[in-house]
């Protein structure tokens, strides 16, 4: 059903520390997820592929270059009303250049990967960090109401390959 509709192309990026015990999230301040903390991203270009909006989305938004990414999931969000649906690709960088710096659209803070913000985050995030935090990959949808804040029906399941 869901192959039918037309799918708008996006990234979401979560850059890790060395150790791999912290995470960076930015403070939306402006546009879709705004006040919201959330990785890194947003619209795939035209001339880009996705891996390349992905690391051009983090050094927009964060200041960090990326030296390795790695995709980790894969969410499909339909709203309600909306005939477009959003596919999201998720990376995980762990290897940067570079400190992260506040931009126009993001004010960066670190969070313990066991001890995420996520009242303050997308309702979907509490459903499939735990499977970034048992390093498997993943692909969910969530059909979210009207209103952008809650989900009525979600799918999610770990996967082998993205
Ligand atoms: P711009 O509008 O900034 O791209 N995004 C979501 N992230 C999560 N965790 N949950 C959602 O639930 C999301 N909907 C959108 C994808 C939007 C950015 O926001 C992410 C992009 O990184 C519905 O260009």
């Amino acid at each position: 059903e869901h192959q039918a509709m037309a799918h708008r192309l996006y990234t979401l990026v979560f850059p890790m520390d060395e150790q791999n015990d912290r995470v960076l999230l930015g403070m939306k301040k402006r546009g879709f997820g705004r006040d919201k903390l959330n990785g890194f991203g947003g619209k795939v270009e035209a001339n880009e592929t996705i891996t390349k909006g992905a690391e051009r989305e983090l050094t927009e938004e964060s200041g960090l270059v990326t030296k390795s990414i790695k995709q980790c999931g894969l969410l499909l969000f339909y709203f309600e009303k909306d005939p477009v649906a959003m596919e999201v690709h998720v990376f995980l960088v762990d290897r940067y250049e570079g400190a992260a710096v506040e931009t126009d659209e993001m004010r960066p803070q670190w969070f313990g990967i066991r001890d995420m913000p996520f009242e303050r985050m997308w309702a979907d995030d509490s459903h499939w960090w735990p499977y970034v935090l048992r390093g498997q990959k993943f692909v969910g949808q969530f059909w979210f109401k009207a209103d952008q804040v809650t989900f009525t029906q979600h799918t999610l399941r770990a996967v082998d390959s993205l």
